[in-house]
């Protein structure tokens, strides 16, 4: 056991039994051009973590624990999107749209992959979800289980959005959860800090908050 400095109690990380989730670092979210900004967003809150998590990743790697990647994406025929999301907001252009990295948040398209700092390794799982939650209609649980894992490190974007989504999925299916506080952006950064201590409130509600430094601190 590794005990990691967090909030509202130490975190005592148990890494044979530990994956990493990186929620949703694409193109689509991160760059221009991509679903985030075709929402209305700025991306430049979720680029500015991305040194950080890559730091993050590497020295996870480095203390050989197993890695998740997500994808928020839909089937090129949209047959998983339902249409009440895809109506959703005044969008200069919806899912599915033709944009300048391919069609908006499809599977397989340019915009659709994870940035290339933050690339999946081989051995790594890739879980494409078309919720906002990475336990919905995805086999992750299936993945965790296999593997024995009970606890979750959880990095990535939106933290008001898939990452607290996933997250009170985690939590409700038993996963001890930690939320790396300065390796998940929002494009709101209000609704990122009300995320992160709304998790940290009641005793943990939800789980655990810690910073990237604490975790490696931990995995040194
Ligand atoms: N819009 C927004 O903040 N997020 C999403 O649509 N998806 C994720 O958070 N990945």
């Amino acid at each position: 056991m590794r005990l990691i400095d967090a909030q509202p109690r130490p975190f005592a990380l148990d890494l044979a039994h530990a994956a990493l989730l990186v929620i949703d670092m694409q193109r689509d979210f991160v760059e221009p051009g991509g679903f985030g900004e075709s929402l209305g967003n700025d991306v430049s809150p979720l680029q500015a973590i991305v040194p950080t998590l890559a730091e993050v990743l590497q020295a996870w790697r480095a203390a050989g624990a197993w890695v998740v990647h997500t994808r928020e994406s839909h089937l090129p025929d949209l047959s998983d999107c339902p249409p009440a999301k895809r109506a959703r907001g005044a969008p200069k252009v919806r899912i599915g749209d033709p944009g300048p990295m391919g069609r908006l948040l499809v599977r397989g398209e340019p915009g659709n992959a994870i940035i290339a700092p933050l690339a999946p390794q081989p051995g790594e799982a890739e879980i494409d979800k078309p919720g906002k939650g990475a336990f919905y209609a995805t086999d992750l649980q299936a993945q965790l289980a296999a593997r024995g894992i009970t606890q979750l490190v959880i990095t990535g974007v939106t933290t008001e959005v898939c990452v607290q989504s996933t997250m009170r999925e985690a939590n409700d299916r038993g996963y001890e959860c930690l939320l790396l506080s300065d390796a998940t952006a929002s494009y709101f950064p209000a609704f990122k800090q009300a995320t992160l201590d709304m998790v940290i409130a009641q005793g943990g509600i939800v789980g655990w908050v810690a910073g990237s430094q604490a975790l490696m601190k931990g995995l040194a």
